[in-house]
C-alpha cells in the first residue's frame, strides 16, 4: 500500500469555489449529483479522490467527458485546459452495504455520514483533503414516510413535499470548509430542543435527533451543550456562529463523535443518559464529548488542519479545551488525576510500542490510524505546556492572535506556536521537538543539601533512550520543598538559577529546563528538605527520584499540590506490589508495611479531605500500568500482587472503609455534581475493598438491591463478579433480564464479563461471542467484549495455552472484512508482544502473522500488524 509522508505535502492546483450536492436518498442505490465551480491554481491534470463509487456521468461546462476521464481505485482523473469550470459528476452508492461507516452508511434504518478523515470521497468524487474549502449546499430527496427529518450542515433554506410520497430539504451553509466536515442525516428521528442565547443577544435554536425510544434521555446532554457554550464564551471569548446547532445520536458510530458543522452526529453512548441507565462516569463522558465537539467548531472548523499530519493542531488543543471544561465544571485536581491516569495506561504504552509516533506523524498508510492517543492525548499535554509556560493571561492572548490570523483557513502546528510566541513576545522554537521526537522522555532528578551553605541542589536531566540522536525539549517543571515536618518551604532561587525559576508563589515554582542536564539552586534552606516534584504533572514524562518511603508518606500527606499526594501515594502501594511481584518470583514471603496502612488509614479517617480525591489516591494502581514499570511482563505474578495487596488494605483497614462506606451514603434523588459523584467514589472505593472479604457479601448484595442508580448497580455487580459472590450469577442475570432492551446498559453487561480475570475468562469469551446480542457489525458491542478482553482482561487475554490470542484474532479477521477502522484498532494489545515472556511472544507474533496473511486484508490493519512485525 501507498505511504503518505508529511515531506511530500503540495498545495491543490484546483480551487473549489462553491458545490451544490443532491443526494436521492435510497438504501441501495443512492443518486449523488455533485456540481462544482473549480478554479485552477496551479498547472496539471484534475485529479479527484474517491473509492467504490459507480460513476454514472461527468459534465465539464455543461459537455458530457465521462469517456475522457481515468479512473482508478483511488480515484478520477480528467485533464483541461480551462481556469475556471463548472464540473459536475454523479454516482451511485449502496450505503445499505456499508458496513465500514465511513462515507454514506444505514444505521438502525437511518441514513447518516462520516467524513473524516477521507470518508467523504466514498460519497462523491472530490479533493477530499482538508486544505480545499468550499460553500456547501445540499438538497436531500427522500421518502416521506421513513425519513421524517432531512438534516445537513448549515440552515434550512426550502424544502416541500414531491411526488411519489417523497420530500425534499434544501441546506446553506454559509460558512468554508473543509470536505471532512460534511454530513447528512435522514429518518425517522425524534428531537428535543432548546434555545441559547449568545453573549450577544444572539438565540440560537438548539436539537438533539435521537431514535424514538431514547427520547427520554437526551436532557443531560443538552444541558452539557448549553453549558459548553456558555464556558467558551467565559473562558476562551469565542461565540457560537451559526443560527441552529444540531446533534444526532446514532447506535453505530466508529468513534466517540464528529464535529461537524452545526450538526455534530455523535456515537450514541455519548448522548444518552438517565441516572438508571448511566454512570458518573457516562455522565462525564457525554458532558467532555459534548463540549469538545462543540468547542471544536473554532478549533478545528474555523480554523482547520492543512493536512492531516497536522491532526493534532486540532484535537491536542480540544482536546486540552475539553479538560479544561470539565475541570471547571467539576474538580480540577480530580480532572488531572484522571487524565494522567488516561495517558500513563493507554499513551505510555503506545509511544514505548512499535506505533510509537510523534504527535505530529511523519508518515502514514491509513489516516484512521493515527487517530491515537499520542495525537490526542499527548497533544493536549503539549497544549498545556504552552499554557503552563505563558500562564491563562499569555495563553489566551496566544489563542486571541491565533484566531485573528487564520480564522477561515487551513493551517499548520507551526502557525499555533508562532501565534504563541508572538502574542507573548517569547521564543517558543524549541516546542518544536515536542511535535517531531516520539517516545515518552525520561526525567532523571537527583538532589543535594549543602549544610555549611545552606543550599539545596536539583541536577535534572532528560533523555529520551528509544530516540536516536535525542533533542532536549522545553519542559517545565512543577516544583516546592517540604520540610522534615510536612511544611512548606519559602523558595530563594540563587542568582545563577534565578534565570529559570519561575516563581509562582513563596512556596511554588516553575522550574524551565531547556537543556539535557541543567541545575537548580536554592539558598536559606535550614535543614535537608523533601522536593515536591513535576507538580500538577507538568510535563508528560516519566520522572526518577530516589524517594524513600518516608519521604512518599510526608508528601501524600502534606504537599500542597494535590496530583503530587496522588503520586506519592500511588508509587508507595505500586512499590509494594513490586515487592510482592518479587517475592512471588522468588518464592518468599512479604508482610504489608505499616507505612502504608498508617498514610492510608490517615486519609480515609480524615473527613475533610476531598472524598475523591482520597477515593482515587486508595485505589490500586492498574494492572497495565503496573505492567508499564517491567520489561518482561509476568502477568500471573503481577495480578496475584495486585490482588494480595487488595485484600491486605481490605483486612487491615476493615472498620474504616465500612466507616467511609456509611458515612458517604445518600438517599436523596441522583445528582450529577461534584458533591455526590465524589461521595459515589469514595462509597464505591470502600465497597470494593470490603467486598473482597467473604464476611461483606450480603452488604454488596444490598447495593446491588437497591437499585438506586447505574453507577451504584454497576459497582456492585462488579465486584460480586470479581470475588464470585453466591449472589454475583443471578445478579447478572436479573440486570440482562431488566436491560436487554437498551444497548449501551447490555454493552455493560458485556464489557463486566470481558474483564472479569478468573480461570474460565477464555471460556466465558466463548460463550457471548454467540450471545444472540452479540454482531461485529456494532462497534460498541465489539468494543465491549473483545476491546475489554483484549485490554483488560490479562489473565484471559495472555492464558499461557494462547487461546485468548487466537479466539480474538480470529473475530479480527471476521471484523476486517466488515470494519477495517475497528479491526485495527483491536490489534492494539498484540503489538506490545515484545513485553511478553518467549512463548508468549511467538503466540501473539503467530496471530499478527496470520491476520497479516488473510487474503484481502485492509490497509488499516496492514499497516499495524506489518509495524508491529518489524
Ligand atoms: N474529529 C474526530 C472526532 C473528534 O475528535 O472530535
Ligand atoms: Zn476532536
Amino acid at each position: 500500500p501507498k505511504v503518505n509522508y508529511l515531506s511530500d505535502y503540495q498545495p491543490p492546483n484546483f480551487a473549489i469555489g462553491s458545490v451544490y450536492l443532491e443526494f436521492d436518498l435510497q438504501p441501495l442505490a443512492t443518486r449523488v449529483t455533485n456540481r462544482m465551480l473549480l478554479t485552477r491554481m496551479a498547472a496539471g491534470a484534475l485529479h479527484l479522490d474517491g473509492e467504490n463509487l459507480q460513476l454514472i456521468s461527468v459534465t465539464l461546462d455543461g459537455l458530457e467527458v465521462t469517456n475522457q476521464c481515468l479512473i482508478d481505485e483511488n480515484g478520477l482523473q480528467l485533464m483541461t485546459d480551462k481556469d475556471q469550470f463548472e464540473l459536475v459528476v454523479v454516482t451511485e452508492i449502496a450505503p445499505q452495504s456499508n458496513t465500514a461507516l465511513e462515507g454514506l452508511y444505514r444505521t438502525s434504518n437511518n441514513y447518516c455520514t462520516q467524513c473524516e478523515a477521507e470518508g467523504f470521497r466514498k460519497i462523491t468524487y472530490y479533493l477530499d483533503r482538508p486544505d480545499v474549502l468550499s460553500v456547501f449546499t445540499t438538497k436531500i430527496i427522500a421518502d416521506k414516510s421513513e425519513n421524517r427529518y432531512l438534516l445537513a450542515n448549515g440552515n434550512m433554506v426550502e424544502s416541500g413535499d414531491l411526488a411519489d410520497g417523497k420530500h425534499y430539504a434544501v441546506w446553506l451553509d454559509p460558512h468554508k470548509k473543509p470536505c471532512y466536515l460534511f454530513a447528512l442525516v435522514a429518518g425517522n428521528l425524534e428531537k428535543i430542543t432548546d434555545t441559547y442565547t449568545t453573549v450577544e443577544g444572539r438565540e440560537v435554536r438548539l436539537e438533539i435527533f435521537v431514535e424514538p425510544r431514547n427520547i427520554d434521555k437526551c436532557d443531560h446532554a443538552m444541558q452539557s451543550l448549553k453549558r459548553s457554550m456558555q464556558w467558551d464564551e467565559q473562558r476562551f471569548g469565542l461565540i457560537y456562529d451559526l443560527d441552529i446547532y444540531m446533534i444526532v445520536a446514532v447506535d453505530d458510530f466508529n468513534m466517540g463523535a464528529m464535529e461537524n458543522k452545526g450538526l455534530n452526529v455523535f456515537n450514541s453512548k455519548f448522548v444518552l443518559a438517565q441516572p438508571a441507565t448511566a454512570t458518573d462516569v457516562d455522565y462525564e463522558g457525554i458532558e467532555a464529548v459534548i463540549g469538545h465537539e462543540y468547542f471544536h467548531n473554532w478549533t478545528g472548523n474555523r480554523v482547520t488542519c492543512r493536512d492531516w499530519f497536522q491532526l493534532t493542531l486540532k484535537e491536542g488543543l480540544t482536546v486540552f479545551r475539553d479538560q479544561e471544561f470539565t475541570a471547571d465544571m467539576l474538580s480540577p485536581s480530580v480532572k488531572r488525576i484522571e487524565d494522567v491516569k488516561r495517558l500513563r495506561s493507554n499513551q505510555f504504552p503506545e509511544d514505548a510500542g512499535p506505533m510509537a509516533h510523534p504527535i505530529q506523524p511523519q508518515s502514514y498508510i491509513e489516516m484512521n490510524n493515527f487517530y491515537t492517543m499520542t495525537v490526542y492525548e499527548k497533544g493536549a499535554e503539549v497544549v498545556r505546556l504552552y499554557h503552563t509556560l505563558l500562564g491563562e493571561s499569555g495563553f489566551q492572548k496566544g489563542m486571541q492572535l491565533y484566531f485573528a490570523r487564520h480564522d477561515g483557513q487551513a493551517v499548520t502546528v507551526q502557525d499555533f506556536r508562532q501565534a504563541m510566541a508572538d502574542a507573548n513576545a517569547v521564543d517558543l522554537a524549541q516546542m518544536h521537538n515536542w511535535y517531531v521526537q516520539s517516545g515518552t522522555p525520561h526525567l532523571q532528578v537527583t538532589a543535594e543539601y549543602y549544610p555549611e551553605t545552606k543550599t539545596f541542589t536539583l541536577t535534572c536531566k532528560q533523555s529520551q533512550p528509544q530516540t536516536k540522536d535525542f533533542v532536549p525539549l522545553l519542559l517545565p517543571i512543577g516544583f516546592g520543598m517540604l520540610d522534615q515536618h510536612g511544611q512548606p518551604l519559602i523558595l530563594e532561587p540563587t542568582f545563577e538559577s534565578a534565570a529559570h525559576v519561575e516563581l509562582r508563589s513563596n512556596t511554588h515554582a516553575i522550574l524551565r529546563m531547556t537543556q539535557l542536564e541543567q541545575k537548580f539552586t536554592f539558598m536559606d534552606v535550614s535543614s535537608p528538605p523533601v522536593p515536591s516534584l513535576l507538580r500538577g504533572f507538568s510535563a508528560p514524562v516519566k520522572l526518577h527520584f530516589e524517594y524513600s518511603n518516608a519521604d512518599l508518606a510526608l508528601l501524600a500527606a502534606a504537599d500542597e499540590d494535590s496530583f503530587v499526594r496522588w503520586e506519592a501515594m500511588q508509587t508507595l502501594l505500586l512499590r509494594t506490589i513490586q515487592s510482592k511481584v518479587s517475592a512471588l518470583q522468588s518464592g518468599s514471603e512479604l508482610a504489608l508495611s505499616n507505612e502504608v496502612l498508617d498514610v492510608a488509614k490517615a486519609l480515609l479517617e480524615d473527613e475533610q479531605l476531598d472524598a475523591a480525591l482520597v477515593a482515587m489516591t486508595l485505589s490500586l494502581p492498574e494492572l497495565g500500568y503496573i505492567g508499564e514499570q517491567y520489561q518482561e511482563v509476568d502477568v500471573d505474578a503481577i495480578y496475584q500482587a495486585h490482588h494480595w495487596l487488595e485484600s491486605q488494605l481490605a483486612h487491615g483497614l476493615q472498620s474504616q472503609w465500612l466507616a467511609a462506606y456509611q458515612r458517604c451514603q445518600n438517599n436523596g434523588p441522583y445528582q450529577y455534581d461534584k458533591i455526590q459523584i465524589a461521595q459515589r467514589m469514595l462509597k464505591n472505593v470502600a465497597l470494593s475493598y470490603l467486598g473482597a472479604l467473604p464476611e461483606n457479601q450480603a452488604l454488596v448484595a444490598s447495593q446491588y438491591q437497591l437499585q438506586q442508580n447505574m453507577t451504584d448497580v454497576l459497582a456492585a455487580l462488579r465486584i460480586m463478579l470479581v470475588h464470585q459472590h453466591a449472589a454475583a450469577q443471578d445478579a447478572m442475570q436479573d440486570f440482562y433480564q431488566r436491560w436487554q432492551e437498551d444497548n449501551l446498559v447490555v454493552d455493560k453487561w458485556f464489557a463486566l464479563q470481558a474483564q472479569t480475570q478468573n480461570a474460565q475468562a477464555v471460556e466465558t469469551l466463548a460463550v457471548l461471542l454467540q450471545h444472540s446480542d452479540f454482531s461485529l457489525k456494532n462497534p460498541n458491542r465489539v468494543r465491549s467484549l473483545l476491546g475489554v478482553f483484549s485490554r483488560l482482561n490479562l489473565v484471559g487475554f495472555h492464558r499461557a495455552d494462547g487461546k485468548g490470542y487466537q479466539m480474538v484474532s480470529e473475530q479480527i479477521c471476521l471484523l476486517d472484512a466488515l470494519n477495517p477502522q475497528i479491526a485495527a484498532r483491536l490489534l492494539a494489545p498484540f503489538t506490545h508482544w515484545k513485553r511478553y515472556d518467549v512463548k508468549r511472544q511467538s503466540l501473539m507474533r503467530a496471530a499478527l502473522q496470520e491476520i497479516l496473511q488473510r487474503e484481502g486484508v485492509s490497509k488499516d490493519v496492514y499497516e499495524i500488524a506489518s509495524k508491529s512485525l518489524a
